[in-house]
C-alpha cells in the first residue's frame, strides 16, 4: 500500500470530519516522525502539543509498558496501588491539594466547569442554576454540546445546538469588558486560555492575566486557567500562567501530561474548591486508570529532568528571530511564546497557509494551517538547537518556493 492507499481507506471507512495534510505516518522518535514511504519529517505540530516529550519517549513508553503488564484498568470502584502515588506526585509538583483525573481536555474542561458551578452554589451562596461563567472570544476548549455552547467558532457551532446556557462571552484580552461582565454577582467563573490556541496562537498584552486573576478575587470569582495546550513547558515555563506569576484557582492539564501516549487529563484544585463534590457527583470510567497513573509520572519527570522549559524558552525566541527574518511577500506577522508560535500568512498569487504546509512538507517539516491563513509552528520540546536549525533552513527554502 502507498500512501493514497491509506488516504482513500479512511476517506471511505472514517468519518470526513478532519481535512488531514497527505501524509501517512507510521513512525516516530523524538521530534521527527516518518511516512509509509520511509521519509523523515520534523513534526512541527507536536498533536497539537501533546508530544512535547517528543514521539515514543523511552521512559514513558517503558512506564507504559511496565505497568501494562501488571495492571490497566480497576476503575474508580475500587483503589488501584498507583493512583495515590500519581496523586500525590501531581498536586506537589503543581502545588495545589487535590487532583481530579479525566481523560480527554473537554472531560477536564466539562468538569472545571461543574467543579465550579458546584463552589458557586455550595461556597459562593449563588442561587441554584443561577451561576454564570465568564469564557473568551475566540476561545478553544474542546468538542462537547457545553463546551461548542462557549464558542463563537460558526464550525464549531453550527447546526449543533440547542446550547448549553449560563455563559457570558466577553472579549479576550480585555480587562475592561472582564470587569464590567463581573459587576454580575451571579458570576462563578472566569475560563481563559493563557495564550489561545486555536485562534492562532494569540499571545494577551503583557499584565492581561494578572490583572484578570486580580479582578477575580476582588469579585470572589474562580480564575480558572485552561492550560491544556499551553501547559506543561510549552510555552517556556511550565505553566503559561507562570509568565505572570499567576496562580489559577483550578488548573486544567491534559495533552502532554501524557507525552502523547493516551488521553490523559486532569484537574487541580484547593481543598475549598475541590472538595464541594462528594462521591457519586462526578467521575470517569477511565480516569485515574493506573496505566495513567504511571504514563503522566513518567511525562511529568521528563519535562523536569530534560530541562524543557529552558529549552522551549531559548529556542523559541532563536525560531521567532528566524521567522521573522524571511524576506518573503507571504509572511505578515510571527507571534508565540517559547515552542507555541504562528506565523500569519499573507495569501499571494492564489497561493495560501495550505500550500506553504504543502510545500514545507516536500522539504521534510510538518506542520498546520489554522483559520486558513495561521501556520502553527510546535515542535516537541526535546528538539536540540542543531535539529531547529536544520528544519528552519527547510522552511525557509518552502517559503523561497512563492517568491
Ligand atoms: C481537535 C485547536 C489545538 C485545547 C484547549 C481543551 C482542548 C484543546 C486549550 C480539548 C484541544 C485541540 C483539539 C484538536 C485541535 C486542537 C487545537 F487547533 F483546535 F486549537 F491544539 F491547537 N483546551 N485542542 O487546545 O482537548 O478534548 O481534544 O483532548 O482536532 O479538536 P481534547
Amino acid at each position: 500500500m502507498n500512501t493514497q492507499d491509506y488516504i482513500n481507506r479512511e476517506d471511505l471507512y472514517g468519518a470526513h470530519n478532519y481535512h488531514p495534510l497527505p501524509v501517512v505516518l507510521e513512525r516516530g522518535e523524538g521530534p521527527f516522525v516518518w511516512d509509509v514511504e520511509g521519509k523523515r519529517y520534523f513534526d512541527f505540530l507536536s498533536a497539537y502539543s501533546a508530544v512535547n516529550q517528543g514521539h515514543c519517549h523511552p521512559k514513558i513508553i517503558r512506564a507504559l509498558t511496565e505497568q501494562a503488564t501488571r495492571l490497566t484498568l480497576t476503575s474508580r470502584a475500587f483503589y488501584n496501588s498507583v493512583l495515590g502515588e500519581y496523586e500525590e506526585y501531581v498536586t506537589k509538583y503543581f502545588g495545589y491539594d487535590k487532583v481530579l483525573p479525566m481523560n480527554s481536555g473537554a472531560e477536564a474542561d466539562e468538569t472545571a466547569l461543574k467543579l465550579c458551578r458546584k463552589w458557586a452554589y455550595k461556597k459562593k451562596g449563588i442561587k441554584e442554576n443561577k451561576a454564570k461563567i465568564i469564557a473568551c472570544e475566540g476561545n478553544f476548549h474542546g468538542r462537547t454540546i457545553t463546551i461548542i455552547s462557549m464558542s463563537t467558532d460558526p464550525d464549531a457551532r453550527n447546526h449543533y445546538g440547542p446550547f448549553t446556557p449560563g455563559f457570558i462571552i466577553i472579549p479576550y484580552n480585555d480587562t475592561k469588558a472582564l470587569e464590567e461582565a463581573l459587576k454580575d454577582p451571579d458570576v462563578a467563573g472566569f475560563l481563559v486560555e493563557p495564550i489561545q490556541g486555536e485562534a492562532g496562537v494569540f499571545v494577551p498584552d503583557e499584565g492581561y492575566l494578572k490583572k484578570s486573576r486580580e479582578l477575580c478575587k476582588a469579585h470572589n470569582v474562580l480564575f480558572i486557567a485552561d492550560e491544556v495546550q499551553t501547559g506543561l513547558a510549552r510555552t517556556g515555563k511550565m505553566l503559561a500562567c507562570e509568565h505572570e506569576n499567576v496562580r489559577p484557582d483550578i488548573l486544567i492539564l491534559g495533552k502532554a501530561l501524557s507525552g502523547g501516549v493516551m488521553p490523559i487529563s486532569a484537574v487541580l484544585a484547593d481543598d475549598d474548591i475541590m472538595l464541594t463534590i462528594l462521591p457519586g457527583e462526578h467521575g470517569s470510567t477511565f480516569g485515574g486508570n493506573p496505566l495513567a497513573a504511571k504514563v503522566a509520572i513518567a511525562a511529568l519527570e521528563v519535562i523536569r529532568d530534560e530541562n524543557l522549559c529552558e529549552n522551549a524558552d531559548r529556542l523559541g525566541k532563536i525560531f521567532r528571530d528566524e521567522m521573522k527574518s524571511i524576506r518573503s511577500e507571504m509572511i505578515e506577522l510571527v507571534r508565540g511564546k517559547g515552542l507555541l508560535n504562528a506565523v500569519v500568512i499573507k495569501p499571494r498569487n492564489g497561493k495560501t497557509a495550505w500550500d506553504v504546509c504543502l510545500a514545507m512538507k516536500e522539504m521534510g517539516v510538518i506542520a498546520k494551517p489554522t483559520h486558513e491563513h495561521i501556520i502553527r509552528f510546535a515542535p516537541p520540546l526535546v528538539i536540540t538547537e542543531a535539529e531547529i536549525r536544520e528544519a528552519i533552513v527547510l522552511i525557509k527554502e518552502a517559503f523561497m518556493l512563492f517568491q
